[in-house]
């Protein structure tokens, strides 16, 4: 661990190292994983004693998700977690990025009963992974909230920064021996934007212009929480990392307009910043703070509709965070948008910028999901400047299509591209990425897509029992970067 920090600090004091560049090897301490989320893969979402949580009421109950797809069975990882480590065997990866059904620990979503089922199983795929010298990095919410909890307001309600704290230490205590990576949040924004917001995601609220941002504050305490807890009680003896995962395309101004530059900029500190910048600099970015409080102003609120942190929360929240992870996919072009009319309010409108793609780039089966792998280099250097240039982990990167085809070619020139401008962002211009971890292992439940979107380096026959995992092409493409720790053919396509 110790020796780990020590040698990426003086890797990067002597980062000029154009020779390993030349030859695309990566770092020695760069890790490689791949991820999932619980509910993706899971399955068994009423088995031995796991509590409903927001999702399959959502699938229960709506018809959202496209062909009423559920995540009941899923991947039915539950069961066949072994044959899962098995592929991550195969892969060769260093870490595996999966995380913890809330509803499994603690099925009413309070500490007050703990489902020592959900424990083993949790104990079982660690052990079994460690058995593998396989590290388990462990996202703690992944979306998935206890039922009970959204009863009772979901992350619109403050008293759950206490709960959520509870039910991390939990997950420190039980876990915190053998797991050294945590990971609070996966895409707050999405959390936030989406399941209080757009109403896209569970608990699928449409509040546009207050849910997202009081969801947010809750969140981003939570966190602030959690690690608070980690550093004082569990640091010490256990010594691993606490972070938080967020998510952004990367925004190029679509002109050289200072205007339409100033409108990139904004869409990434209300995209990333809105996130990033309390725990790095202990506040929302200023630009957020001055067009959520004067929209809020003109539409005849009393204060701003963005909560305010107190200055006890600022000095809690600010460096409350080991490294930062990055979900990147994709990119948008973006020009000055003049300012929208007072009407409802939204966090579109507070934003007030014109996003949109350029209709040249290649895009996978997800609609949001265009392949522009100079982006994520941009997104590294931008974080790198903007945020104390912190250690960054890509937590997710990953191409989706269609069929689920063996013959993957696309998906392999997408990870290939995606890595060289990884490998370029840290040997140019010194960015600490200490980490690259695929989406996904294998094909599974892609939210409101269901089943139709595939981003699985292996497939999964969704109409076996059995859900049959077979190798794609881009498997064997990713061992081989992992063995070989190099980029080959970098440039062709
Ligand atoms: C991640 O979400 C999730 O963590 C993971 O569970 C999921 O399976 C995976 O990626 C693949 O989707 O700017 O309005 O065009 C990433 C989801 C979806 C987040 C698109 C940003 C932007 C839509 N991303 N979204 S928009």
């Amino acid at each position: 661990m110790r020796n780990h920090t020590i040698f990426v600090l003086i890797f990067f004091l002597f980062w000029r190292n154009t020779d390993a560049l030349s030859n695309h090897t990566f770092p020695s301490f760069f890790k490689f994983g791949v991820a999932t989320a619980a509910y993706q893969v899971e399955g068994a979402w009423n088995e031995d004693g796991k509590g409903e949580n927001i999702w399959d009421r959502l699938v229960h109950n709506t018809s959202i998700v496209i062909n009423h797809d559920t995540g009941d069975v899923a991947c039915d990882s539950y069961h066949k977690y072994k044959e899962d480590v098995q592929l991550l065997t195969q892969l060769g990866v260093n870490f595996y990025r999966f995380s913890i059904s809330w509803s499994r620990i603690l099925p009413t979503g309070y500490p007050d009963q703990i489902n020592k089922a959900g424990v083993e199983y949790y104990k079982n795929l660690i052990n079994e992974l460690k058995a593998n010298n396989i590290e388990p990095f462990v996202t703690i919410y992944h979306w998935d909230l206890p039922q009970p909890l959204q009863e009772i307001g979901g992350w619109l309600n403050e008293t759950l920064v206490d709960i959520f704290a509870e039910y991390a230490k939990t997950l420190f205590t039980l876990f915190g021996d053998d797991v050294k990576y945590w990971m609070t949040f996966n895409e707050p924004r999405q959390i936030c934007y989406e399941g209080y917001g757009l109403g896209w995601k569970a608990p699928a609220m449409k509040l546009l212009g207050i849910g997202p941002y009081r969801c947010a504050h809750v969140l981003i305490k939570s966190h602030a929480k959690a690690y608070h807890i980690y550093q004082d009680n569990f640091k010490e003896k256990q010594g691993g990392k606490v972070g938080i995962v967020v998510d952004t395309d990367w925004y190029e101004p679509a002109t050289n307009n200072p205007l339409d530059r100033e409108a990139a900029e904004r869409t990434l500190q209300f995209r990333w910043g809105w996130y990033a910048h309390p725990l790095v600099h202990g506040n929302y970015p200023k630009i957020m703070i001055q067009r959520v409080a004067m929209r809020s102003k003109l539409e005849g609120f009393e204060g701003s509709r963005l909560p305010a942190f107190t200055p006890e929360e600022v000095n809690y929240i600010k460096g409350s965070y080991d490294f930062l992870g990055l979900n990147q996919y994709a990119s948008s072009l973006v020009k000055f948008k003049p300012e929208s009319e007072i009407g409802i309010p939204s966090y579109e409108n507070d934003m007030g910028t014109l996003t949109f793609r350029d209709p040249s780039w290649e895009r996978g089966a997800s609609d949001w999901l265009y392949v522009v792998p100079w982006g994520i280099g941009k997104v590294l250097k931008w974080i790198k400047k903007n945020y104390n240039s912190p250690e960054i982990i890509i937590t997710e990167n990953g191409y989706s299509d269609y069929d689920g085809a063996l013959q993957d070619d696309k998906r392999i020139n997408y990870i290939q591209g995606y890595l060289s401008s990884i490998l370029e962002a840290i040997y140019e211009d010194g960015v600490k990425v200490t980490g690259y971890t695929a989406w996904s292992l294998m094909d599974n439940f892609e939210w409101y897509s269901g089943y139709r979107e595939k981003f699985g380096l292996f497939q999964v026959d969704f109409q076996s029992k059995n859900r049959t995992r077979t190798a794609k092409k881009s498997a064997n493409f990713y061992r081989n970067v992992i063995h070989s720790r190099k980029l080959n053919n970098v440039g062709k396509s």
